[in-house]
C-alpha cells in the first residue's frame, strides 16, 4: 500500500508525473478526543492532532517531503534552510531519502538537543550560526539568490502544500471542519497552510464549517500580537523564538478572514500548558505545541466563548525533541538503595 502524503492527497498537491513519490510515513497523525479537558475548559469538544507522531517528529515533514520531491523533479542537488529545529531535521531527513545534501543553518546553542542530534544523524551540514532564527533566515535567502541550491524553508510554496494536508485530515476524520483551530505561531507557516487547506476543502464540498484560527505567539516572541518586529526574541519555546515571521501577511488574512485571533502566551502559561497534557491527558509535546492548549486556556480563563464549540488543538512536535525542558521540570525521582525494604519506603509519602 502507498503511503504518505503525496500519495494520499496527490489530487491537492503539485503532483505532475515527474514527481518521485517518496515517502517517511509522514501524515495520517492521531486525533485525540479529551472529554475530561473538554469539560474542564468549558467547551463541546476536544480534540489534539499530535504532529510529533510524524518520522521526524513534527509537522514539519509533511511540508518537506513536498518541497524535497519537488526539488529533486527540478534537478536540484542541494537543499538548504534556517531553522529553530525541526524544520532542520526534518530537511536532513528527507534530503537523505531524495538523495539530495542537506545545508542547516541554526542559531548557535538554541535548538533543543533532540533535534540537533537528528540533524547529526542524517547526515547535514550544519552551520551554527552567531544569531538569532530571523538572522539565519536571512543569510539562507540571500546564499540560494547567487548559489544553485534548493530554499527549503516555508517561503517556498510546496512546504505550505504539504503542510495544509493536516487540515484535510482532521475534516476527513471529523466528517467537517472544527469551530475553533489552536496552533503555535513562529514564522507562521503553519497557520497559513492549514487556512488553505480548510479553505481547499469547502469549496471541495468536504466541509461545511469554516474554522476560526486561532493563533499563539510566545510572549517574548509576539511580533504579529505587537504589531512590529522583535529583535531580540525570547522564550522558553525554543521553536517558536522568531522575531519577523516570514508568513506574517499570510497569517494575518488567515486571521481575520476565519474571524480568529492571533494572542500571546507567557512561558508559565507554556510551561503549565505543557505539563498538565502530558500529566493529565499523556500527551508530550514540545513546549512550543503547547502554546496551543495554552492559548485556549487563555481564551477559556479569558471568557473567550467556548460552549459547544468543537475546539482542535494542534502539538506541532514531540516533547521528546527538547529533553533539557522536561528535565528542568520538578518531577517525582527517588533514588535509593537496591533493596526492597528501601523501594517499599519509597513507594509512600
Ligand atoms: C514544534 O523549525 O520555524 O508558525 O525552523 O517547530 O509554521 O513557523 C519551527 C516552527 C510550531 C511554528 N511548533 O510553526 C523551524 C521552525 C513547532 C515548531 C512552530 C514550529 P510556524
Amino acid at each position: 500500500m502507498p503511503h504518505g502524503v503525496l500519495h494520499r492527497f496527490e489530487a491537492f498537491l503539485p503532483v505532475t508525473p515527474a514527481t518521485p513519490m517518496l515517502s517517511l510515513g509522514e501524515g495520517d497523525t492521531p486525533l485525540v478526543s479529551c472529554p475530561r479537558l473538554a469539560a474542564e475548559v468549558g467547551c463541546g469538544e476536544l480534540y489534539f492532532k499530535l504532529e510529533g507522531c510524524n518520522p521526524t517528529g513534527s509537522f514539519k515533514d509533511r511540508g518537506m517531503v513536498v518541497a524535497v520531491a519537488k526539488a529533486a523533479e527540478q534537478g536540484a542537488r542541494r537543499i538548504i534552510c534556517a531553522s529553530t529545529g525541526n524544520t532542520s531535521a526534518s530537511a536532513a531527513a528527507y534530503g537523505a531519502r531524495f538523495g539530495l545534501a542537506p545545508l542547516v543553518v541554526v542559531p548557535k546553542g538554541n535548538i533543543a538537543l533532540g533535534k540537533l542530534a537528528q540533524a547529526v544523524m542524517y547526515g547535514a551540514r550544519i552551520i551554527a550560526v552567531d544569531g538569532n532564527f530571523d538572522e539565519a533566515l536571512d543569510i539562507v535567502k540571500r546564499v540560494t539568490e547567487t548559489h544553485p541550491i534548493a530554499l527549503v524553508n516555508s517561503l517556498n510554496p510546496h512546504r505550505l502544500e504539504g503542510q495544509k494536508t493536516a487540515a484535510f485530515e482532521i475534516v476527513d476524520e471529523l466528517r467537517e471542519a472544527p469551530d475553533l483551530l489552536c496552533l503555535p505561531v513562529g514564522n507562521a507557516g503553519n497557520i497559513a497552510a492549514y487556512w488553505k487547506g480548510f479553505r481547499e476543502y469547502h469549496q471541495a464540498g468536504r466541509a461545511k464549517v469554516l474554522p476560526r484560527m486561532m493563533g499563539f505567539e510566545a510572549a517574548g516572541a509576539a511580533p504579529i500580537v505587537q504589531g512590529a518586529p522583535v529583535a531580540h526574541p525570547q522564550t522558553v519555546a525554543s521553536a517558536i523564538r522568531i522575531g519577523n515571521p516570514a508568513s506574517w501577511r499570510l497569517a494575518v488574512a488567515a486571521r481575520d478572514e476565519s474571524g480568529g485571533d492571533i494572542r500571546a502566551v507567557t512561558d508559565d502559561e507554556i510551561l503549565n500548558a505543557y505539563r498538565k497534557l502530558a500529566r493529565q491527558e499523556g500527551i508530550f509535546g514540545e513546549p512550543a505545541s503547547a502554546a496551543s492548549f495554552a492559548g485556549l486556556l487563555q481564551l477559556a480563563r479569558d471568557g473567550y466563548p467556548l460552549a459547544g464549540q468543537r475546539v482542535v488543538c494542534i502539538v506541532t512536535g514531540t516533547g521528546l525533541k527538547d529533553p533539557d525542558t522536561a528535565m528542568s521540570v520538578p518531577g517525582d525521582l527517588v533514588e535509593t538503595a537496591a533493596t526492597i525494604e528501601a523501594v517499599e519506603r519509597a513507594l509512600i509519602g
